[in-house]
């Protein structure tokens, strides 16, 4: 019997049972870290002994809500992590001690001063800048604050042996990851678009490190079986696809649907969630704050000004997995991958010298339709 479905869908329940997760742990006198960015060093909380849970809101329920104090004018993600938060419908936030965010775009570090006046809030400020040597020594020092207030706030001491073995295991969490979407790049892909998704995204609710480590090594150990056993799930001629902007899930997976709905298989996700966040590992030969502060400054964010880096990747990854066409996904007011989408557009039309869209959407149902016409539209190009 195919067990793969079932295996997938463990990611939805997950994600159903993220309330009984979060609150066990909780009762069990685990100390509880709200984030918001893929820039947040996890390592820190993980040596600390407390959990880090994402808070960013990927459903458009609470956004009518947070448009009470908000501008409806505002990117959805902020609007609905916000919305999420003031109505207490969060667990993942009712139950933090401690909230993390970053000095990344305007929208979400004004936010951060209203959820200060709810929760315990440490903002890290974030260089714009990752390739001059200041932004490292600053992101350093911004490192170690961070961890002086974990360790005041939670009354315990971040050892260097601690982090190492924090570092330890996320970088096997990255590696599984790695591998996991890295089939991705077999033609055709064993898996579809929304499969790999449902993976990358439902991976951050199951709070057991070590459990959800295995569970993707063998998910995957399970598809390459199936794989050369001649099963297949995607076409061999459908267009290939790489998603790139910003970060994908709840909501806004209707961008992958209408790709797949209308004959193309998304193959890589560059987005934060996918290769962006996973693909670099912590040195783990170094000492372990500088290491930290390497890897994570070299996230190829848009709020990084320039943002070489992304090209740098893109380049790579339309090689790799021998991608046909480039969907780019923009959350309604992000200025900073809207602007960016032209850098972009232009490197992928002119340098890799394959087709690149861009669709800027919000957590509303309403543009489905929409999506769907102009996705078709694309693909057909890619045949
Ligand atoms: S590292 S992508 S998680 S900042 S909230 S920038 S969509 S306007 S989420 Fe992000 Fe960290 Fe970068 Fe990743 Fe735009 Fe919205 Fe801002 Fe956003």
């Amino acid at each position: 019997m195919n067990e793969l479905p079932s295996m997938f869908n463990e990611y939805d329940e997950a994600r159903q049972n993220g309330f009984i997760e979060v609150k066990k742990y909780k009762e069990s006198g685990k100390k509880v870290v709200g984030t918001f960015c893929t820039y947040t060093p996890k390592e820190l909380i993980h040596a600390a002994g407390g959990i880090a849970v994402s808070l960013c809101g990927t459903s458009n329920e609470p956004i009518a809500d947070a448009e009470i104090d908000l501008p409806a004018n505002l990117c959805p993600l902020i609007k609905s992590s916000y919305g999420f938060a003031i109505t207490d419908k969060c667990p993942y936030f009712y139950f933090s001690d401690l909230i993390v965010g970053e000095t990344t775009c305007d929208g979400k570090k004004k936010m951060y001063e209203l959820l200060g006046e709810i929760k315990p809030m440490h903002v890290m400020q974030l260089p714009q800048n990752n390739v001059d040597q200041e932004s490292m020594v600053l992101w350093k020092k911004e490192i170690m604050k961070l961890k002086d207030r974990i360790e005041k706030d939670f009354h315990v001491e971040i050892t260097p042996e601690k982090l190492k073995e924090a570092i330890n295991i996320h970088n096997e969490e990255r590696k599984a990851k790695i591998q996991f979407y890295e089939l991705g790049k077999l033609s055709p892909s064993p898996v579809t678009g929304m499969e790999i998704l449902k993976v990358l995204y439902g991976s951050q609710f199951k709070l057991d490190k070590r459990e959800s480590i295995d569970y993707i090594k063998e998910l995957t150990a399970k598809i390459k079986d199936e794989y050369e056993n001649g099963q297949r799930a995607t076409s061999p001629d459908a267009p290939r696809i790489l998603v790139t902007g910003c970060p994908i899930g709840g909501a806004t997976e209707k961008a992958i649907q209408a790709i797949e709905e209308n004959g193309g298989v998304v193959v890589c996700y560059e987005n934060c969630g996918g290769v962006k966040a996973n693909s670099l590992l912590v040195d783990e030969d170094k000492e372990p704050i500088e290491a930290i502060a390497e890897k994570y400054l070299s996230i190829p964010c848009s709020v990084m000004s320039p943002n070489t880096k992304r090209l740098e990747l893109l380049s790579k990854l339309i090689d790799e997995y021998k991608i046909d066409g480039v969907v780019e996904v923009i959350l309604q007011a992000c200025h900073t991958y809207n602007v960016e989408a032209t850098s972009v557009k232009r490197f992928v039309n002119r340098e890799k010298n394959i087709p690149y869209i861009n669709i800027e959407t919000d957590y509303s149902q309403n543009d489905i339709g929409q999506l769907s016409t102009r996705m078709g539209a694309f693909l057909e190009m890619l045949y």
